[in-house]
């Protein structure tokens, strides 16, 4: 997945609120009543401690501050450390955190110091947008596509499978490919089978990955991916309803998979 730029998390909010309107109009719930029943967790006053991260290419200016929003937006009290790295997670379990959230540029974690578990922002991410699209009320099948499958589209069609999906994938990358049919089981979507989709989980950093014989009209397609993959002329000549969104979602599906 890309790194996150500045511009990514501008105006998140409006992002947000434009996002669970679609989701609630195409599945019935909004995000919160999605993570509910997908892990079944509601939050509970927990404390986040939010520590900044400088290794690599180093802290992103709002990167911080976008967390401490979304941990707030779902009701729970966070903090931002004064200092980053091992400074700051000293401070973090110092002034009491029960869930830390931090970021490199490789890997993004919740950790629920309470009951110790573990989440990366790679599935949880991948299981919320799959979940997400699952739930496609006008859906014409239970066929779905999933395309790429790196870490985050593996994931996610992994979640699919155990939902009892009829799972299609494609990815350039053979042996990506090849790893999921194997281990999970999915179909190779190929174009020349002229097969089109209702449900489409897009996961690749890469813009213009869904071509128009891939999709059915009043099709759904969620995509965490940055660039969308869906260009904008044949969203609205397939009248598509589209969920995509830098950061909220995967925080919380992060954030409620750990609680
Ligand atoms: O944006 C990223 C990576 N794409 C994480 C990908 C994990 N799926 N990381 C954010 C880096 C944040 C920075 N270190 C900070 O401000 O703390």
């Amino acid at each position: 997945m890309a790194l996150l730029t500045p511009q990514d998390l501008e105006n998140l909010s409006v992002q947000l609120e434009e996002n669970d309107a679609t989701i609630k109009k195409v599945t019935g719930l909004d995000v919160r009543g999605i993570c509910g029943e997908l892990y079944g967790t509601k939050p509970d006053s927990q404390k986040i401690g939010i520590i900044p991260i400088s290794s690599g290419e180093g802290i992103i200016g709002n990167f911080a501050s976008s967390l401490l929003f979304i941990a707030q937006y779902f009701g729970l009290n966070g903090f931002i450390t004064e200092h980053p790295d091992i400074t700051g997670y000293y401070e973090a379990v110092s002034q009491g955190a029960d869930i830390i959230l931090m970021a490199d540029d490789h890997m993004f974690v919740a950790h629920n110091l309470r009951n110790g578990r573990i989440a990366s922002n790679h599935v949880a991410t991948g299981v919320i947008y799959a979940e997400i699209a699952s739930r496609f009320r006008e859906a014409t099948s239970k066929d779905i596509l999933v395309i790429g499958l790196g870490r985050v589209g593996y994931a996610g069609a992994a979640h699919l499978v155990r939902k009892g999906f009829n799972v299609y994938a494609c990815d350039p990358n053979r042996a990506f490919l090849e790893k999921a049919v194997q281990e999970l089981g999915i179909s190779p979507y190929c174009r020349e089978d002229r097969k089109r989709f209702s449900m489409v989980f897009e996961a690749t950093p890469n813009p213009d990955t869904i071509s128009e014989g891939m999709i059915e009209e009043r099709c759904l397609v969620s995509t965490p991916g940055i660039p969308c993959g869906l260009p904008p002329e044949i969203g609205r000549k397939y009248r598509v309803d589209l969920v995509m969104e830098p950061l909220v979602i995967g925080v919380a599906s992060m954030l409620y998979s750990v609680m």
